[in-house]
């Protein structure tokens, strides 16, 4: 019995109940047969834990509906760039970014030949089938000449249209990637080809040894308004007088191999014992903490974020810092979520946080209802408002914009709230941790620098004198 790889999903759970054991994929599609060529070479060279896959927009769009890994789904043409992102944050993973000739070769070009001369760490699967498929058969930048599509309807004219984009070709001529291969999957014998170069491009990421680009010639029966068996035949006998098969660079033999897996401390060695706290009683010692700063734009709200992120970041913890931005900078509201954490973090996003730092009466009214039970919430005492906090949460006035002004800095409340929370031990640092991000925050400005520090000390002994 036919059995599909492990590296697939058992079930498509994430499409609807109508094709859960089935893909969205036309019969005679190429991207099908691509697919399980990569699902297999993940489990067989033992990477699927750690393989992350960037999905690109258009037919290959649905990608993590299928592959049982790690998934970011990339903005039109953004592939590259995520995978970019994510490989030079994650440096143990398998990065695969698949993209097809639409996505890649015109929107996303740019993006995808600068990662290719970077020669950033991940492997490029191109899916050329000559056409826009998921948008119902647009002459791509990979197109034929004299090839029908919707928007060349008498062929595509080289003259007005360029020639056909021969991406291998054009990477060829950069110095940094390691491997680039084209190879097809019209038939059994390319297919077998197709699978060497899979598994070689995976191998080059399970080693950490860099840039690694395939394109595959593919079939869209659907588009070219072919039956499966003469799309093949379309492949083999059109698209590769065009685009020649074969290896343009293989450099994976003397190419150093840089893998090293990241440690992972456990979560008791960076913050103490109670890891899974969270659903008890008040209680602060649990490992993976996010905060919500929210407050005006320009009270330093971005910054008050930053600061903590940066100073555990240098502690050795995973951190991550995601700013809400937008109108907000104008003067509005302005906020950002800060993770920090004993391990990877799944999501910089944070709905329920765990401490609330509020600076102003709307950042109160908004994020308050949404403090994790069991949570802190540490906000401006001038704001008059009266509090219905949710069970569990425990509130701490603090007169950080007092304390800022009377120390001739009215802007640094933000630094007051730093101070109160060192206090309250909501975060994991030390005053000095904290102290030296502001340093070099203010490098140059040694004025601004001790006003920064005594506001914090101030602000730190408030809170240490009136206990709430
Ligand atoms: C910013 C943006 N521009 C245009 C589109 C429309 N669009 C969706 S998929 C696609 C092209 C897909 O073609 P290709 O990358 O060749 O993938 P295929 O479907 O052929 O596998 C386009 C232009 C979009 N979704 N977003
Ligand atoms: S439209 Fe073409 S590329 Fe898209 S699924 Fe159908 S055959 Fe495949
Ligand atoms: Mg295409």
């Amino acid at each position: 019995m036919i059995r599909r790889s492990v590296g697939f999903m058992e079930s498509f759970y994430r499409k609807d109940s109508t094709g859960t054991k089935a893909t969205h994929y036309c019969p005679g599609c190429g991207h099908g047969i691509i697919h399980k060529l990569i699902a297999e070479a993940i489990v067989d060279l033992g990477v699927q834990d750690r393989t992350i896959f960037v999905s690109p927009v258009g037919c290959g769009a649905f990608c993590y509906y299928y592959f049982d890994c790690g998934h970011v789904a990339g903005p039109h043409g953004r592939a590259s760039a995520v995978a970019t992102g994510i490989a030079r944050a994650l440096k143990d993973k398998v990065i695969i970014a698949y993209q097809g000739d639409g996505d890649l070769g015109a929107i996303g070009f740019n993006n995808a030949f600068q990662a290719a001369n970077r020669g950033e760490k991940f492997a490029c699967f191109f899916v050329n089938n000559s056409i826009f498929g998921m948008t119902g058969g647009q002459m791509a930048p990979t197109t034929l000449p004299g090839q029908k599509t919707t928007t060349s309807p008498f062929g595509r004219d080289v003259a007005q249209s360029g020639h056909p984009l021969r991406v291998c070709e054009v990477l060829s001529q950069l110095e940094a990637p390691v491997y680039i291969e084209r190879v097809s999957v019209a038939d059994t014998k390319r297919i077998m080809q197709a699978r060497k170069a899979v598994r070689k491009a995976i191998e080059i990421q399970r080693d950490g040894k860099g840039y690694a680009f395939v394109e595959f010639l593919a079939q869209c029966p659907t588009n070219w308004r072919l039956d499966a068996l003469k799309s093949s035949d379309f492949v083999t006998e059109e698209m590769e007088k065009y685009f020649p098969l074969g290896c343009f660079r293989d450099r994976s033999a003397e190419a150093p191999a840089s893998y090293a897996p990241v440690p992972q401390k456990s979560l008791a060695e960076l913050f103490g014992e109670g890891e899974s706290a969270r659903d008890q009683e008040p209680d602060l010692s649990f490992a993976e903490r996010s905060f919500k700063f929210a407050g005006f734009g320009g009270q330093g709200i971005l910054s008050l974020g930053l600061v903590l992120a940066e100073a555990a970041g240098r502690a050795g913890h995973y951190v991550s810092w995601f700013p809400s931005y937008g109108p907000e900078q104008r003067g509005g509201s302005a906020s950002c979520s800060v993770v920090l954490s004993g391990r990877e973090i799944g999501s910089p996003s944070v709905d329920r946080p765990d401490v609330l730092v509020a600076l102003n009466q709307p950042a109160l009214e908004r994020f308050l209802p949404a403090v994790h039970p069991g949570g802190v919430v540490v906000y401006e005492s001038a704001i008059q408002m009266e509090l219905n906090p949710p069970a569990g949460v425990r509130v701490f006035p603090v007169p950080a914009l007092r304390l800022a002004v009377e120390n001739e800095v009215p802007k640094a409340a933000n630094t007051a709230m730093l101070g109160a929370m060192t206090a309250l031990k909501l975060h994991p640092l030390g005053e000095e941790e904290i102290l030296a991000v502001l340093r070099d925050s203010f490098h140059g400005k040694a004025n601004l620098v001790e006003k920064n520090r005594v506001i914090f000390r101030k602000a730190l002994e408030w809170v240490q004198q009136n206990p709430c």
